[in-house]
């Protein structure tokens, strides 16, 4: 067997198709952490839910464009791609000339694969550019609130997302590292567009050698590996505001807050102190206020913090806790936290987001631009938040606020989807059906039968990354990986690429979105142009042809000591934060002009709706954490045998609490029905003690299976609430909900979504 080298969002490896026709992979052998997620592959490659050939619903084909309620109940009838691209160009036009470009929505949100020329995105944005612009989305699910609100406090996101202080920097000098949600190992061999070398798990393990005082902040105990010196906070969900306000409080009343730190490096503390000492609303949020919500122990979060202002101290938050409402409390008032105890810039103090979120947080590959493809320019500006695609469907004309202006949602009338899932991503799935009748038509690309495909009208089968040639390399990658062909294309699939020129050539800008290129001369052409980029900078790399047989290229530098706002601290006056002080904005002025009752001048504990301590719990007395998969990418490749392997009951393993299961007469291994007033869905138990009482765990990205309003296969976002995280940011808050839980008596509806749906072949 001849096994070729290719790169996945979740690592590098290589591949062969053997004699019994089924794929094998094999984990790159330099890299120290292959992920487990490569045991996804070879049983998806080829599974049944491959999407075979064009189809289009019969729906359409009958009555033509239009709202239709039937989107996702409807059959599907097999077309020949010319018959296929001919309706769809003839639609696109129609939508265009009658309604503007502003009425096609191309945000098209999702991950798609690894691969730069192939990716699905930059080629429909592309395309989409040259038909003549699109209404897109804006920021991501991942950690959009963080993305609007980080700007405000400390003048970039990108700074936080992209350059925090590295793995080494805080292995040699952290003493204490305060992680509020954890640092989750699940999620660190995923990085977008790759990661050739795995280094986070040997950081994780060189923690827990030299002895780091580690303070897991989480209603999870496996959000931190076991080893080394880990004591676990089991906080009530949600409530991790509340915490970092009583270790703040505790810092002032007992002198341990640097002043000459928030002097010359902070605006705002002032008015800060006076909210945590209750000037303006007669509540101090010292630790006894604190315990009061978040159920730790008063004793406990004192020495915390104590310990915390006689330690080098590195405070982590992780992007899931940006994701339920309110996520720009959580992340600005741990800066303020880490602003007080003075240690902001030095090495391995300070604060950092997305550790344990993401595998290139904390890394050490370089910062390194690898070749791309242009999207051109969108000449309609129009956009909306990412997460507001319901509220956008349903409600044309409606206004919103969003960071301190206030926009009106265009009419779309069709939707173009590629390389995501938001039949997996969007939180009310009830709702987001509702959404979907609503505009004229719904493309969709897919290499599978998604929900989401299953929801079009045009459902064009893609080619998946061992189906064509590219190369890939993620954000602090180590390498350039040349991704080998290594199976014929699955059916009549085409790549997103191929089946977008064959549209631009029928709308008549074929030459202007391919260039005249093939595919594979795109590639060479990309990397030849970087290529000579980089030899004016002194950097010789290879050769294409060089490139493309060795199978990768080792980036120069690694990355190992840095840490977050170093120059800052060295000098802030040279080196000014790009916020309105030039300084760490522990008030912002321009947030509290936008006068929003869900996000104050300053951080601030503002109760959700969500939490365990609210009236909602009366009725729905547990909280779901609907977290990321250990088994899978969100919901990719949910039929391979590593996600197939974790389920229970032939559904999606939901944990639970010894305690919550024994007044439910809930067993080890029952299917369950997890309900409340949206929606519900079956799962099956796990019950155990690695998560604290009230709170049960089930992740996201079981394929959407709904029997009515019932998900028979276990996916949380029918339950979940399209409630954006506040009107500064309007992210997604889909990470905490209340819900209940019963045993499920008799038989279970099967699960369906393994197998195509019903397609009339012509
Ligand atoms: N409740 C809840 N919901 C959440 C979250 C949460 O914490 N809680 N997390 C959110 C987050 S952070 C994220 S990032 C989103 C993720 O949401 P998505 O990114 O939408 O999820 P994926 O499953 O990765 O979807 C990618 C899709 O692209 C398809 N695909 C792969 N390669 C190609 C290709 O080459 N071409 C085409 N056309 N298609 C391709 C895959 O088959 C898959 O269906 O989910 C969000 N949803
Ligand atoms: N294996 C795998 N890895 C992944 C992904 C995947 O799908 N699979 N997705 C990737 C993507 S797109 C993203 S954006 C990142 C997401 O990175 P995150 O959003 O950080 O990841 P999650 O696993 O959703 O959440 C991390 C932990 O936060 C904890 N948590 C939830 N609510 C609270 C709370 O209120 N307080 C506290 N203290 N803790 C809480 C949960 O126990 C959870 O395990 O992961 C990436 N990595
Ligand atoms: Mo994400």
């Amino acid at each position: 067997m001849t096994f070729r080298p290719t790169t996945s969002h979740w690592g590098a490896f290589s591949a062969d198709i053997g004699a019994d026709g089924r794929l094998q992979v094999a984990a790159d052998p330099d890299d120290p952490s292959p992920s487990p997620l490569l045991g996804n592959l070879p049983d998806s490659l080829r599974h049944p839910t491959r999407v075979t050939a064009p189809a289009v619903r019969r729906g359409w084909l009958e009555h033509g464009p239009g709202p239709d309620s039937s989107r996702g109940n409807d059959e599907f009838v097999e077309l020949g791609w010319d018959e296929a691209l001919d309706l769809l160009a003839a639609e696109l036009r129609r939508v265009r000339d009658d309604h503007g470009n502003k009425a096609v929505f191309g945000g098209s949100y999702g991950w798609a694969s690894a691969g730069r020329f192939h990716h699905a995105q930059s080629q429909l944005r592309r395309f989409l550019n040259l038909f003549g612009g699109f209404t897109s989305s804006r920021h991501t699910y991942s950690n959009g609130t963080s993305a609007v609100v980080l700007p405000h406090i400390v003048g970039s996101a990108d700074d936080v997302f992209r350059n925090g202080s590295s793995w080494p920097t805080i292995v040699k000098n952290t003493e204490l590292l305060v992680a509020f949600g954890g640092v989750p190992e699940k999620n660190v061999f995923v990085t977008p567009g790759g990661v050739s070398r795995h280094h986070t798990p040997g950081f994780l393990a060189r923690l827990a050698e030299r002895d780091v005082d580690i303070a897991l902040i989480s209603p999870l105990r496996d959000d931190f590996p076991a080893a080394g010196a880990v004591q676990w906070y089991p906080i009530r969900p949600a409530t991790d505001t509340a915490l970092m306000l009583g270790l703040a409080h505790t810092l002032v009343v007992e002198d341990l807050h640097d002043r000459s730190f928030l002097d010359r490096y902070c605006a705002g503390y002032d008015e800060f102190e006076q909210y945590l000492l209750g000037m303006e609303d007669g509540v101090p949020k010292d630790a006894e206020w604190a315990s009061h919500i978040t159920e730790i122990p008063v004793g406990e979060i004192v020495s915390l913090a104590r310990k915390m202002a006689s330690s080098r101290t590195f405070i982590t938050v992780t992007w899931s806790l940006q994701r339920i409402e309110h996520g720009e409390q959580p992340v600005w008032t741990a800066i303020a936290l880490a602003a007080m105890l003075g240690q902001i810039g030095l090495p391995g103090g300070g604060f950092g987001h997305g550790y344990g979120s993401m595998g290139d947080s904390g890394d050490i590959g370089p910062d390194f631009h690898v070749p791309f493809l242009s999207q051109g320019v969108n000449p309609v500006d129009e956009f909306i938040p990412v997460a507001r695609i319901a509220d956008m469907l349903l409600n044309p004309g409606g206004c919103y606020d969003f960071d301190g202006a206030v926009r009106t949602f265009p009419d779309i009338r069709l939707v173009y989807w590629a390389g995501g899932n938001p039949f997996h991503h969007h939180q009310d799935l009830n709702k987001l059906r509702n959404a979907f009748a609503r505009p004229d038509t719904v493309v969709v690309h897919e290499p599978y039968w998604t929900a989401t495909a299953r929801h079009a009208d045009f459902v064009l089968p893609a080619t998946t990354p061992l189906e064509r040639e590219d190369f890939g390399s993620g954000r602090r990658d180590t390498h350039l990986v040349a991704m080998h062909q290594v199976a014929q294309p699955y059916g009549q699939a085409r790549s997103d690429h191929v089946i977008l020129a064959g549209l631009a050539e029928r709308l008549g800008f074929g030459e202007r979105f391919t260039e005249g290129r093939s595919p594979r001369a795109w590639l060479e052409h990309l990397y030849g142009s970087w290529r000579k980029n980089l030899a004016a900078a002194g950097v010789a790399a290879p050769s294409f042809a060089e490139f493309w047989s060795s199978g990768s290229y080792p980036l120069p530098s690694e990355e190992p000591d840095r840490t977050l706002f170093e120059t800052f601290r060295q000098d802030p006056e040279a080196n000014r934060l790009h916020t309105p002080s030039g300084k760490i904005e522990i008030t912002s002025a321009v947030i509290k002009s936008f006068g929003y009752e869900d996000c104050l001048g300053h951080p601030a504990w503002l109760e959700p709706v969500e939490w365990l301590g609210g009236a909602r719990a009366e009725n729905f007395p547990l909280q779901l954490i609907a977290n990321q998969p250990r088994t899978r990418l969100h919901s990719q490749l949910d039929v391979g045998s590593v996600s197939q392997f974790g389920k229970v009951a032939g559904r999606e393993a939901i944990r639970i609490h010894p305690a919550d299961a024994a007044s439910r007469g809930i067993e080890d291994g029952d299917v369950v029905r997890v309900f409340n007033d949206r929606g519900a869905c079956l799962a099956g138990a796990v019950v155990t003690s690695a998560l604290r009482p009230g709170v049960v765990q089930l992740p996201t990205g079981a394929w959407f299976d709904p029997h009515g309003s019932l998900c028979v296969h276990g996916n949380p976002n029918v339950l979940t609430a399209d409630r954006p995280t506040s009107r500064l940011s309007q992210g997604c808050a889909g990470q905490l909900v209340l819900v209940e839980l019963e045993r499920f008596d008799g038989t279970p509806p099967p699960v369906t979504v393994g197998s195509p749906p019903d397609v009339i072949k012509r």
